[in-house]
């Protein structure tokens, strides 16, 4: 933390690249290189000027015999603690993007005093300085990772401190918990007082309980938001899955023929709808077969169902009722959306037996392509999105949350099991720590933090 740290914030080839310095030597450090004086700076300013090599004194020209001069026109903008990013004194020189200029500069900070900075660095110094806490650290990360408005708006309301709010109101009624267990120890010699009866502490801890369990049920969700919404489809041979997966996508990305058991092992790809991603998986068709390649693909088409959460099942024909039941036990626990398609052929002969809405389509002609994909937005269930709905993204937040479950639930057998309150303070305590871990309340040990920047970029 007492180096000062530099590094390009930028990815290469752009028009600018912009170098990043943070630490207590930064304007100092800077000076030694830049036309002007920056030492007292002050805050939030903007400085023009040249970045200069310097060149040992005596001699008018650096060792490659090039008359010495400036290395490149910038700008400097100058920050100074506690308001920056960092927390620290820092500044962001603006240069061309060329790769030689950006590798000059860098090596006329190293040369001067400063440290390459590690990945993660910056966000890793405005968490120790405060500036961040632990959860919208990592907000930042997936921030820079967002690929389309479901993804950068979850990142943004952690950043904007989303899950640390609803923590603190965790620990809240945790810390309410506590304190009317205490006050059950306190005075339980106290035949003649009446407190809070543990009816009212169950009905508290239930409470707490729920909230947790939905915190850490959106992690299903939000793990499909960040690497797409798995749609398998799925359905005999033949009846035009793949056919409907290249329609989806707009490319040619799966073999198409009339021949029965063309595509064998599954295809994949993400587009997005309306802002999200969906993850589609076109799977061998499912038929009795004595091939045993075929027969492993179709085995791969019970596992992509197993993974969906929405499965498209298609058929061209009306499916018998035992065919029926059985998709319906395939499919439990899904979002299950029947397709018809090849429409184009058979209209004039409804459905009869199928008494489950279904989407009649014609993959080949793309007809009523945009109705299947709003189907299959809906089937998707994200909520609104709006500000106050929490999705828990991060593994390592998922984690802590079931920890903290299990230290939970010991408190609710304890609360039936008439344990005494002294052991009951025990596991809560222990629930409130393993929650304070998510926003690293507690000292994070240096290992946890290691991972956690390690995944970050330099610069960043
Ligand atoms: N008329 C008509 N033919 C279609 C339609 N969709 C697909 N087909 C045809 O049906 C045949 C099979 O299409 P595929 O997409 O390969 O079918 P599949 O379900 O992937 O087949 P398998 O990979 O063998 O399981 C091809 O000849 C397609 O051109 C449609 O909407 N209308
Ligand atoms: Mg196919």
């Amino acid at each position: 933390m007492n180096e000062t740290i530099c590094a390009l914030a930028t990815a290469p080839g752009g028009a600018l690249g912009i170098i990043r310095i943070s630490g207590a030597q930064s304007l100092e450090i800077l000076s030694r290189i830049f036309s002007k004086d920056l030492t007292n700076a002050k805050a939030n300013t903007i400085h023009y000027g040249h970045i200069v090599a310097t060149v040992p004194a005596g001699s008018a020209t650096t060792p490659a015999g090039f008359p010495a001069g400036p290395i490149d026109e910038v700008l400097v903008s100058v920050f100074r603690a506690p308001h920056s990013y960092t927390g620290e004194d820092s500044a962001e020189i603006s240069c061309h993007g060329s790769r030689y200029i950006l590798n000059k500069v860098l090596e006329l900070l190293t040369a001067n005093g400063c440290r390459m900075a590690n990945p993660g660095e910056y966000t890793m110094r405005a968490y120790l300085n405060s500036k961040l806490d632990l959860s919208q650290a990592e907000a930042v990360a997936d921030l820079i990772a967002s690929s389309n408005q479901a993804t950068h708006h979850l990142a943004m309301s952690q950043l904007r401190g989303g899950i640390s709010t609803e923590l603190s109101l965790l620990r809240e009624q945790l810390l309410k918990l506590t304190s009317l267990l205490e006050l059950e120890l306190d005075f339980s010699d106290h035949e003649d007082l009446e407190f809070a009866d543990r009816t009212e502490l169950m009905a508290l801890a239930n409470k707490i309980d729920k909230h947790i369990t939905q915190l850490s049920q959106s992690f299903e969700l939000g793990q499909a938001i960040k690497q797409g919404i798995p749609v398998a489809i799925v359905g005999k041979t033949n009846v035009g899955k793949s056919t409907l997966l290249n329609r989806l996508l707009h490319e040619d990305r799966a073999i198409v023929s009339d021949i029965h058991g063309t595509t064998r092992d599954t295809v994949e790809d993400t587009i997005d709808l309306q802002g999200v991603t969906f993850r589609f998986i076109d799977t061998a068709g499912i038929r009795q077969t004595t091939d045993q390649v075929e027969q492993i693909g179709i085995e791969r088409t019970y596992a992509a169902i197993d993974k969906a959460r929405i499965v498209i099942w298609m058929v061209d024909v009306e499916p018998s009722q035992e065919e029926l039941n059985k998709i319906l036990i395939l499919t439990e626990n899904k979002k299950l959306i029947i397709v018809r398609n090849k429409i184009d052929k058979t209209k004039n002969s409804p459905f009869t037996l199928v008494k489950i809405p279904l989407i009649e389509i014609s993959a080949k002609h793309n007809q009523h392509i945009d109705q299947l994909e709003q189907a299959i937005y809906q089937a998707a269930d994200i909520p609104t999105l709006s500000d106050t709905d929490i999705i828990v993204t991060n593994a390592r937040h998922h984690d802590a949350l079931v920890r903290a479950q299990g230290h939970l639930q010991r408190v609710l057998d304890g609360l039936n099991n008439q344990v005494s309150g002294d052991l009951l303070s025990e596991d809560l305590r222990h629930t409130l720590d393993t929650l304070s871990e998510i926003t690293g309340g507690q000292i994070t040990p240096n290992e946890v933090l290691g991972n956690i920047f390690k995944n970050f970029c330099v610069g960043k």
